[in-house]
């Protein structure tokens, strides 16, 4: 008999329960435990969410029949809890950023490595089964040689001087935050899709709401239309609403990406648009069940997710029929699937098709260049 993996979570805010909702679509996967700051919250989000157990983080990690550990906390408690949960011997899938600075990141990856335990990232936008489809259609030389890379990706739940979240600030979040939050999956797609390493960045931020108002009491996310003005306090802001950078690629090719957590109307939109010899790509996130392939000599074409019709090594990613919609909360069960086969062989895989802590850490390499660069206002080597 198949034995089954059990998990544990450890967060509760936006995207643990979408890891939740994720692993209970696998088979042989059963999250036993929710951990949150405190034994009241946890008990009430478990009962919530209908998991038994309820943990703080360090009772949590003494249950020695815990596998693996998924860490969906704010940015400041990836690299303590990672590094923990890797120490206790367990699997872990790490939220990103892997970690908010480059050193803490190295070690994470210096002692998974050594621990051979399964090491994760969720960047899972890569599991669009049209982002793998680019990739495979480029592997077999149906983009040609790369010649530029144009990608932005915008969002607006920002816009407002009175949007806040623990992103704005920079104890929580890192030094960066549009680059860092959403700049991360669209870097981590360019290199992924084209295989290419990005070289050299350019970057120039705008911080559009140089002040914000952060409510004073405790609110239920999208309840703050009922705050009146003096329920909220004026604070400073000094992480970018919005970046463009100019990248150079390892073969020459030159690339360029918009990132905006304040445009209105663009909800969560990731767009890349890759030019290269043989035709051309572009992906949509908003429409993620579309790929367009630009043509020279003939005319275009628009590719709709089919297992029949992607390619053989992309259709592992595509769980329902051509029409059947996949979207956003299929792209985590999509990347859990690898891992936890991952997990179930015991071991890292040697080649692991999922992004891993090295995947991880190359993000906040190139993160931690791109805040260099706009502060030198000067290009900056990876
Ligand atoms: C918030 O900006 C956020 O939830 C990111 O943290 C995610 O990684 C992205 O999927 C959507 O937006």
């Amino acid at each position: 008999m198949t034995q089954t993996i059990k998990a544990a979570i450890v967060g509760t805010g936006f995207i643990g329960p979408a890891h939740l909702e994720a692993l209970r679509r696998i088979p042989n996967v059963e999250v036993v435990a929710l951990v949150e700051v405190n034994q009241a919250l946890a008990d009430e989000k478990a009962k919530l969410l209908g998991i038994s157990r309820a943990y703080i983080f360090e009772d949590m990690l003494k249950q020695s029949d815990i596998d693996v550990v998924h860490i969906c906390t704010p940015n400041f408690l990836h690299f303590s809890q990672a590094k923990a949960v890797l120490e206790a011997e367990k699997h872990v899938v790490c939220e990103k950023p892997l970690a908010i600075s480059l050193e803490e990141a190295e070690e994470l990856v210096r002692l998974a490595k050594a621990t051979g335990l399964v090491n994760a990232v969720h960047f899972n936008l890569r599991y669009y089964p049209m982002v793998r489809q680019m990739k495979v259609m480029r592997e077999k030389g149906e983009l040609g040689e790369v010649y530029s890379i144009m990608g932005s990706y915008l969002q607006d739940w920002l816009f407002l001087q009175t949007d806040y979240n623990w992103r704005l600030e920079p104890d929580k979040s890192g030094e960066s935050r549009a680059i860092a939050d959403i700049g991360s999956h669209l870097l981590d797609i360019t290199e992924y899709v084209t295989g290419l390493k990005i070289t050299e960045v350019m970057a120039d931020f705008s911080t559009v709401h140089k002040t914000r108002l952060k409510p004073l009491k405790t609110i239920e996310t999208y309840s703050g239309k009922m705050l009146t003005p003096a329920d909220y306090q004026e604070v400073s802001i000094n992480t970018e609403d919005h970046a463009t950078v100019l990248l150079r690629f390892d073969n020459g090719s030159k690339g360029s990406i918009t990132v905006s957590q304040v445009n209105a109307g663009r909800k969560n939109r990731l767009n890349i648009e890759i030019a290269g010899s043989v035709s051309a790509f572009e992906f949509n996130s908003e429409r993620p069940n579309e790929l367009w392939i630009g043509k020279r000599e003939k005319a275009n074409e628009q590719l709709m997710k089919d297992p029949s019709l992607v390619h053989r090594e992309v259709s592992s990613l595509v769980s329902f029929p051509g029409g059947h919609n996949e979207g956003f909360p299929d792209t985590s069960k999509q990347l859990f699937k690898e891992v936890y086969a991952a997990i179930a062989a015991g071991k890292q895989s040697e080649h692991p098709s999922y992004p891993t802590f090295a995947d991880g850490l190359r993000e906040l390499l190139i993160g931690e260049r791109i805040v260099e660069s706009n502060k030198k206002q000067a290009w900056v080597s990876i």
